[in-house]
């Protein structure tokens, strides 16, 4: 087989059915092997950056995700991206049509390097945020290809791998069988010590509890964590980077534990147990209410492949069946008292709170009235920003999270959200960005179009970064904007769409806007004041301008920063 097909081949049997990226002379004969087998479906994006975020949100639905870029330019567009997918545990395969192994050879300089006679500057860099990476050749094609797709599947990181230009329509000898994408079994003594260790503690335990962060999504124990949550009757909080992970309307829902600033329910569920079990922590400052998260002193951390629970740390044991085996370990509780859990989710348009047509649109109106267009199943994405009040909101059933708090990458959210649009169509996807993110990456909204996909796209319009303007600049020109027309964009992007969009002042306009339907794209721009945040968002900015600038930096000087009224 060649190894360009024998490559498209080990995607399809992992689950890709999509690759995105840009074309360019070294990938070009990739993509022709793609066009004439019609293994992968091709996403052109309008960049490398926004292919790499495509890549992560196609992945966070899909499993696994994949791009294709060209050598050196390319690999450089998309690596703040492929940063954010090992950031965030996102399984990412970015693959990169390089230099012909005959130019590395003869040494001749080439296009798209330093032109410094090395030609490994860019597998170099990719080392830093990858776990494996590799230059194919054709004797190491057969391996190289299944460690890298593997090794993204199992550890839950992206991979890079360099395709010279001159081999992909050479044969090589390849497996017969498909690539199964699964972990090695768990050591047996390992596994029956570490369960019987984690249950024996849960069950003596008389307040358990569980944390979650994003790996439980990552390595797919959501589930499994509210059945042992159920058998137990044991409060789960989670944090921020696992918005969504456990359902919201779970009964042992307690909501969202960030330090000081948890909701109430959870800090106390959280920091009163006397059996913690953690999964996947990564706590950053936003995460822990600047470093105000107090776990106790022998909380059990469960991770991907190990786990940590006192002296004892318990390698070759995966999450799953680790969980698999506590859940039939532990006995069934039925009379644990019952704490107070999170406020049902709102319904209600708005929340029930009253509607004034004619008032001007705050954001506290705006995500008020966001609770209630809220629907069971939806794919909900926020970037940096304001838009993080949606971590305030109750999300109904079934609705999935994508986001990126620990890497938070301004402009994420619109490729991510092509990315999902294209693993998971039929489900409603709804974006939630400033205009400054939006500005970074607005382009790939045309892909979006161009598909026919159907999201709904809420875009805040208030001249800047107003997030920012609570670290440090509240009216300062370096966190204004240009003006854009949002709204008018649809059109330009796709002269003949029939997206329905819409310029919003008022709460009765917003009342109008969601009542569109989704059988096409909505789009609403809405237009609010630059100095407008809720309270936690400012609260938290400022916050982190004094962790970020220190006790001389610039934030205390008058009028400089955007405090609450
Ligand atoms: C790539 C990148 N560059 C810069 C930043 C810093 N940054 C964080 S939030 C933000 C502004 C976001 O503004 P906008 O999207 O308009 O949201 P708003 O707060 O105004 O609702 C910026 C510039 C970043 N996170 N990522
Ligand atoms: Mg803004």
């Amino acid at each position: 087989m060649t190894i360009g097909n024998f490559l498209l081949r080990r995607l399809e049997e992992a689950g890709v059915r999509h690759l995105f990226g840009v074309p360019g002379d070294y990938n070009l004969a990739l993509l022709q092997q793609l066009h004439d087998t019609g293994a992968l479906q091709w996403i052109g994006t309008c960049s490398e950056l926004n292919a790499s975020y495509a890549a992560d949100g196609y992945a966070r639905l899909n499993g696994l995700g994949a791009l294709l870029v060209t050598n050196g330019v390319g690999a450089l567009g998309a690596i703040n991206g492929v940063g954010g997918s090992y950031s965030e545990h996102v399984p990412v395969i970015c693959i990169c049509g390089s230099i012909p192994l005959r130019s590395i050879d003869r040494g001749l300089g080439m296009h798209h390097t330093m032109a410094d006679g090395s030609f490994d500057h860019f597998l170099d860099a990719y080392a830093h945020v990858t776990a494996a990476h590799a230059r194919i050749t054709p004797r190491n094609a057969a391996t190289e290809i299944d460690r890298l797709i593997l090794t993204a599947w199992r550890e839950k990181l992206p991979v890079y791998m360099e395709l010279p230009s001159d081999i992909t329509y050479l044969d090589i000898e390849v497996p017969a069988g498909p690539l199964v994408l699964a972990d090695p079994p768990s050591d047996p003594e390992r596994l029956r010590s570490c369960i019987a260790a984690i249950a024996g503690r849960l069950s003596a335990a008389t307040s358990p509890a569980i944390l979650v962060d994003a790996d439980a999504d990552r390595f797919g124990v959501a589930s499994d964590l509210m059945e042992l949550a159920e058998k137990i009757q044991a409060p789960v909080a989670v944090i921020n980077t696992a918005k969504a992970v456990i359902d919201e309307t779970f009964p042992h829902f307690v909501g969202i534990y960030n330090g000081k600033a948890s909701e109430p329910h959870a800090r106390a569920a959280i920091e009163a147990s006397d059996c913690l079990l953690c999964v996947g922590y990564r706590p950053i400052e936003v995460t822990t209410g600047d470093f105000t998260a107090s776990l106790p002193a022998d909380t059990i951390h469960a991770r991907g492949h190990s786990v940590d629970i006192g002296d004892d740390n318990y390698q070759a044991v995966t999450l799953k069946e680790v969980l698999r085996g506590v859940i039939d370990a532990v006995p069934r509780v039925t009379n644990r008292a019952r704490r107070p859990v999170a406020a049902a989710v709102a319904r209600s348009n708005g929340g029930g709170a009253h509607v004034d047509p004619s008032a001007k649109l705050t954001q506290a109106a705006y995500w008020r009235a966001m609770q209630g267009y809220l629907r069971e199943g939806d794919v909900l994405y926020i970037d940096n920003g304001t838009s993080y009040a949606l971590f305030g909101l109750k999300l109904p059933p079934h609705c999935t999270f994508v986001g990126s708090v620990n890497w938070g990458s301004i402009g994420y959210s619109v490729g991510a959200l092509l990315g999902a649009l294209t693993a998971a169509p039929q489900r409603r996807h709804i974006l939630f960005v400033g205009d400054g993110s939006f500005q970074v990456s607005a382009q790939e909204l045309s892909t979006i179009l161009r598909h026919d996909h159907k999201p709904v796209i809420f875009l805040i319009n208030n001249g800047g970064y107003t997030i920012e303007r609570g670290y440090l600049g509240k009216a300062e020109p370096y966190n204004d904007i240009a003006r854009w027309s949002y709204a008018d964009l649809p059109k330009v992007f796709r002269p003949d769409t029939s997206a329905r969009s819409f310029v919003v002042k008022t709460e009765g306009d917003l009342q109008n806007a969601l009542s569109a339907p989704n059988d096409t794209m909505v789009f609403v721009e809405s237009i609010m004041d630059p100095y407008d945040a809720l309270a936690p968002i400012t609260n938290s900015s400022n916050k982190g301008a004094e962790l970020d600038y220190g006790p001389r930096g610039p934030q205390h000087r008058e009028g400089l920063q955007l405090r609450l009224a």
